[in-house]
């Protein structure tokens, strides 16, 4: 077992999410009915919010559920929620979603208003914010139940023996499943690391029985925490270059997702973008 190693490099600090209403994830293969979550982060100016009334995007199909306590209008072209979110409690509303047909990466923007009880806030064009946003995803970058996104690996300097891999599991199915393994060519040996804090330094530390990737959750591999580590290099890992990351899921089984090499210092990914 390896004896933890203190980070040198510099940590990415992930800005803190903005209270911006939006879905649970970015990305959805079409054609497929999933569950997704439409994520309302809290009341307008402290005030608690008694409807959300969503627009759908035409050739969209989206199922609501209601939260407790809120009743559902589906009305065309739309979905209305009608109950009481307090300002300062976080509102999930669950949806199953089939995105039409089309190229990987078409966006589909779902307008939003959250009406409190004095003022509305709305998120789209004009409004408070983006309107929540679903692109169509790659296929392959699914394995069974789970979404694989936003696989990248920072660039390493000439003779560096290691480098490290990032990415975002999506979890769309009702059962857990675990991480197993990660490959890659270029690596005599990858492992999954995890971060963690001690005696005030962040050190990292192999994942013991893999990553959990809980039913419902997104898990997300970051230079700040838990990540892929490449060990035994046998060439540099160059900025702007694809590899084949292979990983092995308890359940989902094996599936090999391009990884893209970005930056040296590379923090994040689209997904941890906000305006
Ligand atoms: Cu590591």
């Amino acid at each position: 077992m390896l004896r933890p190693i203190t980070l040198t490099a510099a940590l990415f600090c992930a800005a803190p999410a903005l209270a911006h209403v939006s879905f649970d994830t970015r990305a959805l293969p079409a054609d497929q009915a999933l569950a997704a979550a439409l994520i309302v982060p809290h009341g307008c100016d402290g005030a608690p919010t008694r409807e959300v009334r969503m627009t759908v995007p035409e050739g969209v199909r989206v199922v609501a559920t209601a939260p407790d306590g809120w009743t559902i209008a589906q009305v065309s072209g739309g979905i209305t929620w009608q109950g009481n979110l307090p300002a300062d409690v976080r509102g999930v509303f669950p949806v199953t979603v089939t995105l039409p047909a089309s190229d990987i990466g078409t966006e589909f923007a779902f307008p939003t208003e959250q009406v409190c009880d004095t003022t509305t806030e709305v998120w789209g064009d004009g409004g408070a914010g983006p309107a929540p946003t679903l692109v169509t995803a790659d296929p392959a970058m699914a394995a069974g139940d789970l979404l694989i996104g936003e696989v990248f690996a920072r660039a390493t300097l000439p003779g560096a023996p290691v480098g490290g891999g990032y990415l975002t599991i999506r979890n769309t199915g009702t059962t857990d499943d675990v991480l197993l393994a990660a490959g890659l060519d270029v690596a005599q040996t990858s492992s999954l690391h995890k971060m963690e804090m001690t005696d005030g330094i962040m050190r990292m530390a192999p994942l013991d029985g893999g990553l959990p990737i809980p039913a419902g959750g997104t898990v997300d591999l970051q230079p700040s925490g838990n990540h892929i580590m490449f060990e035994r290099l046998t060439g540099p890992l160059v900025e702007g270059e694809t590899l084949p990351l292979t990983l092995t899921f308890r359940d989902a089984g094996t599936v090999t997702v391009p990884m893209t090499v970005r930056a040296i210092n590379a923090g994040g990914g689209s997904g941890h973008h906000h305006h």
